[in-house]
């Protein structure tokens, strides 16, 4: 296990809070993948249920702030998220949710990026810690969350793959 791993998706969780993570692998560079993730500023590049994002203060540094908009049929008009870690080396991204307009208090994700052992690839691992929402079991939480999980992660292989096919039929 890289030392990556057990250091940043290892979550504090308190008795009334769940945390799971989900893992994707991506036929693309990690360099490639990096760049879609590492923005701040632009999740929805590849986040489909995110509709906007403005910065809202900062400069995409550690404790920049933004606040997105949620497309219509979730349980979630708004968030307000603070960028936690941002680490260009190591490929490590973190945001805690700070407000909003959601069910989803203290949602807190790390996202790593590993080079896959086989080949030319990436995986890509997100783990998060919530609050259970009152109401709600850990179970119905974590099927939730890992759902958006998921669904961002798959997305972004998607869209890093055809970039990645791109560049290499045009070096070619
Ligand atoms: C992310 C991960 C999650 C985003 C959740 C889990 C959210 O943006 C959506 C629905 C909600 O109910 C909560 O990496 C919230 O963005 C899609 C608005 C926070």
């Amino acid at each position: 296990v890289p030392e990556t791993v057990s250091r940043y998706h290892t979550h504090a969780v308190g008795p009334n809070q769940c945390c799971s993570a989900v893992v994707q692998q991506i036929a693309a560079p990690i360099s490639t993948v990096w760049s879609v993730v590492r923005r701040f500023d632009n999740p929805q590049a590849y986040k489909h249920f995110v509709k906007s994002c403005h910065v809202i203060l900062g400069d995409g540094d550690v404790g920049t702030l933004r606040e997105i908009h949620v497309i219509s049929g979730l349980p979630a008009a708004n968030s307000t998220e603070r960028l936690e870690i941002l680490d260009d080396e190591r490929h490590v991204i973190s945001f805690s949710v700070v407000g909003g307009d959601h069910r989803l208090a203290n949602y807190k994700s790390v996202t790593t990026l590993h080079s896959s052992s086989s080949g030319n690839g990436t995986v890509v691992m997100e783990s998060y810690a919530v609050d259970i929402p009152p109401g709600n079991t850990k179970e119905d939480t974590c099927v939730f969350v890992d759902t958006i999980v998921r669904c961002n992660l798959q997305s972004l292989a998607q869209i890093a793959e055809n970039s990645n096919r791109r560049n290499n039929k045009s070096s070619s």
